[in-house]
């Protein structure tokens, strides 16, 4: 049986293969050319590619936590924590610190080098901002990556969480932005990528992707993607979530999306933003072990793990010890000593993480 968690071993990757360039200037039609490719060919070139950067038989894993859950005065239509759509969720308050780090200390036993920490709020007043700060150093001393969604930041709200020592802040695009208008009408797609702009001048990693399975048309799909990756730098991580859909959200019937179409997302996001860790996001419980072991293949190389995201069903450790012990997948484990101010993250699974 595999071990859960292995160190990076470099002599796995491809010897003498050049990385691929970082590109940010993606056209529509260059995207959907790749996702038209035929399935073995895109597959194999997004294998290629992968393996340029990083191990392929290693995964990088993240635990989410729910600070604080539901109530939240933005409509996203896929969401189970919006004040607008009735979903029977029961919200509560910001959660106590000393919890959180509980929390943490227990995702770290179970083999999770990130902790994802997810407020539903349209962005965070300035009394949550004291609370949060406090979470994002009592996570870091532990020894672990920290990551945290509030939803839209000011300048103050960024400066505070980089000098807490946050290592990655989630804010998707979450579609094109051409639909995105169908899905959210509370807030701008030019005031998310306000934000990640915030984000990334403050020095902070970008994590940033969106969601498929929407309703949206393959142009949504490949238009999404060329926002991600004509970034003035490509985020550090992408999720790409595949719809859960929650009864009661104006999403409930939306038309579930062929698993290989997703498997193709993924291939096309692995191509197009080569050296990013590209996560299997929301959805893998409605996924075959085949499907994830193709989203694999096509270079994801990130997961949450638990039993939870936010609110939703993940597989748990059991499953996914498991799948992992079946692919021959071990855990990217993180060389990350707390008291040394060392580049965090990607540059464990990838050769450079700065972009020209
Ligand atoms: N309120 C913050 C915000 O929206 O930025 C943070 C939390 S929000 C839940 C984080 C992301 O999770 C969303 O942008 C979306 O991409 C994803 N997400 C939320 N609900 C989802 C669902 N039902 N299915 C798939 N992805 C979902
Ligand atoms: C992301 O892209 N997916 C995660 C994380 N970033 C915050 C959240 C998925 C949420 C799935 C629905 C739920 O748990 O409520
Ligand atoms: Fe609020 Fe975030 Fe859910 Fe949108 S996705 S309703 S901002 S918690």
């Amino acid at each position: 049986m595999t071990s859960s968690v292995t160190r990076l071993d470099t002599s796995a990757r491809t010897p003498g293969r050049a990385a691929a360039a970082l590109r940010h200037d993606w056209t529509r039609g260059e995207a959907l050319g790749l996702y038209d490719l035929p399935f073995m060919d895109l597959l194999f070139r997004a294998q290629t590619v992968h393996r340029a950067s990083f191990d392929p038989n290693k995964v990088q894993k993240s635990r989410l936590l729910s600070i604080k859950t539901g109530g939240c005065a933005e409509d996203c239509g896929y969401c189970n924590q919006s004040a607008h759509h009735k979903t029977g969720l029961k919200a509560s308050k910001l959660m106590e610190v000393e919890r959180v780090i509980a929390e943490a200390k227990k995702a770290k036993a179970q083999g999770a080098s990130r902790y994802c920490m997810g407020a539903a709020w349209r962005s965070p007043k300035s009394r949550d901002m004291d609370v949060v700060v406090a979470m994002v150093e009592g996570v870091k001393a532990l020894g672990m990556e920290t990551c945290m969604t509030l939803g839209m930041l000011s300048d103050d709200d960024v400066v505070r969480l980089r000098d807490a020592g946050l290592d990655y802040y989630n804010h998707n695009v979450d579609t094109s932005e051409a639909y995105y208008d169908k899905i959210i009408t509370t807030r701008t797609y030019a005031e998310r990528l306000d934000t990640l702009a915030r984000v990334r001048e403050s020095g902070m990693k970008v994590c940033s992707g969106g969601i498929v399975g929407m309703g949206e048309g393959r142009n949504d799909r490949a238009d999404m993607l060329v926002t991600l990756a004509n970034l003035e730098e490509h985020p550090e991580s992408v999720p790409i979530n595949m719809l859960v859909a929650i009864p009661g959200t104006p999403l409930e019937h939306a038309e579930r999306i062929d698993p290989i179409d997703f498997v193709r997302t993924i291939a096309v996001a692995r191509i197009m933003m080569p050296k990013s860790f590209v996560r299997l996001s929301a959805g893998r419980t409605e996924m075959s072990d085949e499907t994830q072991a193709l989203c694999f293949f096509a270079g994801a190389n990130s997961i949450f793990v638990g039993d939870m995201l936010l609110t939703a069903d993940n597989p748990g450790d059991d499953k996914d010890s498991r799948l992992f012990a079946k692919l021959g997948l071990s855990a990217l484990e993180l060389n990350l000593d707390p008291s040394s101010d060392h580049e965090p993250g990607p540059s464990a699974g990838r050769q450079d993480v700065r972009q020209s």
